[in-house]
């Protein structure tokens, strides 16, 4: 069995390109950062890659990261700048001893010296976004933070092995220097070739307090199917959050076991996101908040 799944619809032209390699009994490395290059590449996705939303600072900084769930290596970039595929940057620093989550200018230094491609990753398009949302918080008092949206997979190949990936300019207008959930093992992402794996997208900051890809992880290791555990995860956190603090932010999550069943839960009105199987080309979904 092989089996990739995403969050959000712009996955699914990378999705496609990763089923014709998952296919053929490719690695489910390989196909996870082709995939995930194919959002970071697309100019119109405004929260990933190049075309990703700036800071405050009308800068554009992109978190990602990368995991292999047979050795449990992982390699994550954090608010770095200026460099055309953050998820490829950090499946190379997976394959390091140490230095494994590089931050901003040491993150560049890595990546320059590694030889990635640079590039202003900042559109006229993401200017005019961001000129637009000044105007928009001046006059109308919104919160600056909404629309972003992640890009994090969970990938199966045929030889059983597993990983996940997550690639994020993060939040809109967030303060220079500030790292979401998405490089953040256990948070944004996990995966464990002997279970399975799980990634996140939505508010960073409440994804992290739930530790949400690691719990749905423990959950499927006891034997609960991937949608029971996501739901499980995402609905009592979502839960222990409100009763606790009167609100929780935005938080969606997918998963797949390594037996190539998936699940999804959501706390947001309606959350996209794209499957692909041995038994099942791309797909797209769309789920709702169960409560
Ligand atoms: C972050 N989780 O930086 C990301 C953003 C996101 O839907 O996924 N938004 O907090």
């Amino acid at each position: 069995m092989w089996g990739i799944i995403a969050t959000w619809r712009m996955a699914l032209e990378g999705i496609e390109k990763a089923s014709e390699i998952l296919k053929k009994s490719g690695d489910a490395g390989d196909a996870i950062e082709i995939a995930i290059r194919e959002v970071e590449d697309f100019p119109y996705y405004k929260s990933v890659g190049y075309g990703g939303l700036p800071n405050e600072d009308m800068e554009v900084e992109l978190d990602a990261a990368f995991m292999d769930g047979d050795t449990l290596d992982i390699g994550a970039v954090a608010a770095i700048k200026d460099f055309a595929n953050p998820i490829s940057i950090a499946r190379r620093l997976s394959k390091e001893k140490v230095n494994n989550l590089l931050v901003g200018s040491g993150a560049e230094k890595y990546a320059h010296k590694e030889g990635f491609e640079r590039k202003n990753m900042l559109t006229k398009r993401a200017k005019i976004h961001y000129y637009n949302r000044i105007d928009e918080i001046k006059e109308q008092q919104i919160k600056p933070y909404s629309g972003h949206d992640t890009v994090g997979m969970v990938c199966l190949d045929l030889h059983g092995k597993m990983t996940s990936a997550t690639s994020t300019s993060g939040l809109f207008m967030k303060k220079a220097g500030r790292v979401g959930d998405s490089p953040i093992s256990g948070s944004g992402f996990y995966v464990d070739s002997k279970v399975g794996g799980a990634s996140a997208t939505g508010l960073g900051e409440d994804v992290m307090k739930g530790c949400l890809a690691y719990e749905i992880v423990r959950l499927m290791k006891d034997g609960i199917h991937p949608q029971e555990a996501c739901e499980t995860a995402v609905n009592m956190f979502d839960l222990e959050l409100k009763q606790r603090r009167g609100q929780a932010g935005d938080m969606s999550l997918i998963a797949m076991n390594n037996k190539g069943q998936w699940g999804v839960a959501t706390n947001i009105e309606n959350f996209s996101f794209v499957v692909a199987t041995a038994t099942e080309k791309a797909t797209v979904y769309i789920t709702k908040n169960i409560n």
